[in-house]
């Protein structure tokens, strides 16, 4: 377990309006935060560049209530206008050489990790934290190339120190392996956003965490 004061995140929610089932976007963020979201990330593959800043802009100003940081995905512009906290990037994004060259404010840069090779690459060095994707194939995201698995998670924790997120198909059944493995936070989409109580849900994989850490 790390307690890099840098990152003491433990849920992470990350987008996906699709996943919340045609309920109002916000009011089920805004539940997953009253049950124990710590940190989240904006991920709308389907909006526009402008509709995507728009509604970057108002999750900001509703997560600054709660003082929840924003993570913004794979948009440096939209993360730049928006004075998110941090950006997430994958292996065919805008590279973290080039995030960490442009935005001097970047609080928090994600890398995706997906195979091991990838972690002698320049942007898992320059990465505040490593997401493990996924730890378990979901149907949420099918364009991945392994699942890494509770070894997996292991196998990384054991090789580097900095903060560990484990994302795909977590909840609060397997939320507790994924921390004892070594996993510091824990990234969920459908586990809380689809859940017919998105705050009960938060609340039920928050208290596994709590527990296992
Ligand atoms: N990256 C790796 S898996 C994933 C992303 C964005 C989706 C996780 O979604 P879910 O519904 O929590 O399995
Ligand atoms: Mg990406």
């Amino acid at each position: 377990m790390n307690t890099n004061p840098d990152f003491p995140y433990r849920l992470y929610l990350v987008t996906d309006e699709k996943a919340c089932l045609g309920r109002d976007f916000f009011q089920v963020v805004e539940a997953a935060v009253k049950g124990g979201v710590d940190l989240v990330q904006i991920r709308e593959k389907e909006l526009s560049e402008a509709a995507f800043l728009e509604k970057t802009l108002r999750l900001r100003e509703l997560l600054d209530q709660y003082e929840v940081p924003l993570v913004v995905n794979d948009n440096l512009g939209v993360a730049q206008q928006s004075s998110a906290a941090g950006i997430h990037v994958g292996n065919n994004d805008t590279s973290p050489q080039q995030i960490r060259n442009a935005w001097a404010g970047c609080g928090i840069l994600g890398y995706s990790l997906e195979d091991e090779t990838q972690l002698q690459l320049p942007h898992a060095q320059l990465a505040d934290y490593i997401a493990l994707s996924p730890v378990f194939a979901t149907p949420t995201k099918t364009n991945t190339i392994i699942e890494w698995g509770l070894e997996g998670v292991s196998r990384i924790r054991s090789l580097i120190a900095k903060p560990l997120v484990a994302i795909g198909r977590v909840n609060a059944d397997n939320a507790a392996g994924l921390v004892q493995a070594g996993a510091d936070c824990l990234a969920v989409v459908s586990a809380i956003l689809s859940a017919p109580d998105p705050a009960k849900a938060a609340e039920d994989i928050r208290n596994q965490i709590e527990k296992a850490l």
